[in-house]
């Protein structure tokens, strides 16, 4: 199994930045700004921030940003979406420079997001996801302006998403969408329901023991290669990144002492490339940015020795969300 090759992971994430046009970048290009907030996170986590310039990095980020409306694009030149303004709010506050925004501009381009029933639509095409849920409340309690939405009717919504198994859709009643989406959403719908119950102050609405039984349910026990590691179905194939979504889930509920920290700790640390760096999916896959930082932070999330701690609700390092919140 080995150590954690933090060194090896900071080269990488570094190395990122300069093969802007290889096909990794390419398929990416959409979503750069979350690639930046991923990267970056990384790097902080691992006491490396410093290895960056953070001038370089926010004059990036605001082009990015639309003043028309107060949204951010995923790349320069791209629409704004609520998907990409979190990821731009994130970098900002994780080097301490939230005041270069026009917090009254973003907040109102959220808040314009929010529908009548209490959903959020991600951009003005109005697709709705509590996926957008998530964001919005996250983005606006990092601006401390939550009072800019219905607070009360935004929770409602998502409580109104919850399934029979304790678990939470998409949209009310949508476990049932099908297809390969699936195997990748269930957790992740689950982690943005119950961060954003979490930052309401609203998780009283959850069923704690039925959530978190299932969410146990997903850790492989087979002792083969992938032993430790968490599936999102039953039957499906463990991921590294689904470390983060049920980790951070099982923590705001009070039950990751339900999880075997070791074993989840062994699978991640199995599927670094130990060579260049990187994490990937699961054991001898390509590593890629996403999947090294949800296995770095799934990895703090455990308390493993030598990382910053991360906020399971915000996804920011703990030192981060207490400078927002406590000025310290
Ligand atoms: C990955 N996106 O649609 S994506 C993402 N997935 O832009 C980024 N685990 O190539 C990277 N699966 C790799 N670097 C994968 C982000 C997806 C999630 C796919 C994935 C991860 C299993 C199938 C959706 C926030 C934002 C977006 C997502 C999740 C959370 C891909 C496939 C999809 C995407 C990008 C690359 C295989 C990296
Ligand atoms: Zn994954």
């Amino acid at each position: 199994m080995g150590e954690l090759e933090s060194d090896k992971h900071v080269e990488y994430i570094l190395s990122i930045e300069k093969k802007k046009d290889d096909f990794d970048a390419l398929l990416m290009e959409h979503l750069r700004i979350n690639g930046a907030y991923w990267g970056l996170t990384t790097l902080d986590i691992l006491h490396k921030i410093s290895a960056v310039d953070p001038d370089e990095v926010i004059s990036w980020v605001m082009k990015c940003y639309h003043d028309d409306c107060g949204g951010f694009g995923g790349n320069i030149g791209h629409d704004p979406h609520i998907l990409n303004t979190l990821s731009a709010v994130q970098i900002l506050a994780l080097f301490d420079r939230i005041n270069v925004l026009d917090a009254e501009m973003v907040s109102n381009y959220i808040a314009g997001l929010q529908n009548e029933d209490g959903s959020f639509s991600g951009d003005m095409w109005g697709e709705i996801d509590t996926r957008f849920s998530y964001c919005a409340i996250c983005c606006l309690s990092i601006l401390h302006r939550l009072n800019k939405i219905n607070v009360e009717k935004a929770v409602n919504y998502i409580v109104s998403c919850k399934n029979l198994d304790g678990g939470f859709g998409c949209t009310p009643g949508g476990e049932s969408h099908a297809g390969q989406s699936m195997l990748f959403r269930g957790e992740q719908d689950i982690f943005c329901c119950v961060g954003a119950l979490a930052i309401t102050g609203s998780l009283h609405h959850v069923d704690r023991d039925l959530l978190g039984w299932w969410l146990c349910e997903r850790q492989c026990n087979d002792g083969g290669p992938n032993d430790g590691g968490l599936n999102g179905r039953p039957e499906k194939l463990v991921d590294v990144c689904y470390s983060w979504w049920v980790l951070s889930s099982l923590i705001m509920i009070d039950r990751v002492h339900w999880i075997d920290k070791d074993k989840l700790t062994r699978f991640i640390l199995n599927c670094q490339d130990k060579e260049n760096g990187g994490i990937s999916d699961r054991a001898d896959d390509a590593v890629d940015v996403f999947h090294t930082y949800f296995g770095v932070a799934g990895l703090s999330l455990m308390e493993y020795p030598g990382l910053k701690s991360i906020d399971p609700a915000y996804a920011l390092p703990v030192d981060v969300v207490n400078r927002i919140f406590f000025g310290k």
